[in-house]
């Protein structure tokens, strides 16, 4: 457990991305039609609300964070469907931050009713540090998986390969593809036991850059 629920991720040196004035979620992919959706079109589909801890692979956890959004499999039938192909099957799905940052999920995981495109946390809209202007938020998965910044959703018809680019997930992590927290699944080829100690002395210096970044983020640049 750990007191509030920090800044953390893999791009944490850099203060959280600029949101733009009209954000899009561009859907894109093997298998569909390229289109940009505007974020506002989020408010008009069916809302979902959420309360769920949140669990990061390196071992923390926050609790009872409130989401409000709407769910991806709801974001998935209404926008994203229609425009794929009849005969094509998809099976993943990628989504891609603001600051680079993506995750990949099978279409099976992806369409749980707990997966949500959140734009509010605990009543309010997302902030920087949290994933503004929208997040992924997935709760039975490593944090990882939740992409926050969301500003890029392709479909795929196979298992996408290299969708860790950051340099820490890739070679310390390699992520394993259903993250499901209660099953420990941390990592493609290593058991959870083996890793606790070594993700937990992560936890230190993350917090640190975390808390780099939200403060500069924060401060408004110097005239120049
Ligand atoms: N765009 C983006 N999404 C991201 C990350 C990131 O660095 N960039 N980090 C991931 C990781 S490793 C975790 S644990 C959670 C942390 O969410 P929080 O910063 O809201 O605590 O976001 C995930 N989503
Ligand atoms: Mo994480």
């Amino acid at each position: 457990m750990i007191d509030g629920f920090p800044r953390f991720g893999t791009h944490l040196a850099r203060p959280a991305p600029a949101v733009p004035l009209d954000p899009v979620i561009e859907i894109s992919g093997a298998a569909a039609k390229s289109f940009a959706l505007p974020l506002t079109a989020l408010a008009t589909l069916p809302r979902r609300e959420l309360t769920a801890d949140f669990h990061c692979v390196a071992g923390w956890s926050a609790t009872n964070l409130h989401w409000e959004g709407v769910a991806f499999e709801t974001l998935y039938r209404m926008i994203i469907e229609p425009s794929v192909q009849p005969e094509t099957s998809v099976t993943h799905v990628v989504f891609g931050g603001l600051d680079d940052h993506r995750s990949v999920m099978s279409m099976e995981d992806a369409l749980e009713e707990d997966v949500l495109i959140a734009e509010h946390l605990d009543g309010r809209p997302l902030d920087g540090d949290h994933g503004a202007p929208a997040r992924l938020v997935s709760p039975n998965q490593y944090g990882f998986v939740s992409t926050k910044h969301l500003c890029r959703i392709e479909v795929h018809t196979a298992e996408p390969t290299g969708v860790y680019a950051s340099p820490a997930l890739r070679f310390l992590l390699r992520p394993h593809l259903r993250a499901r927290v209660w099953e420990e699944e941390r990592h493609r080829d290593l058991p959870a036991w083996s890793l606790r100690p070594a993700y937990r002395l992560l936890i230190p210096p993350i917090t640190f850059l975390s808390a780099h970044g939200s403060r500069r983020s924060r401060t408004p640049p110097a005239p120049l």
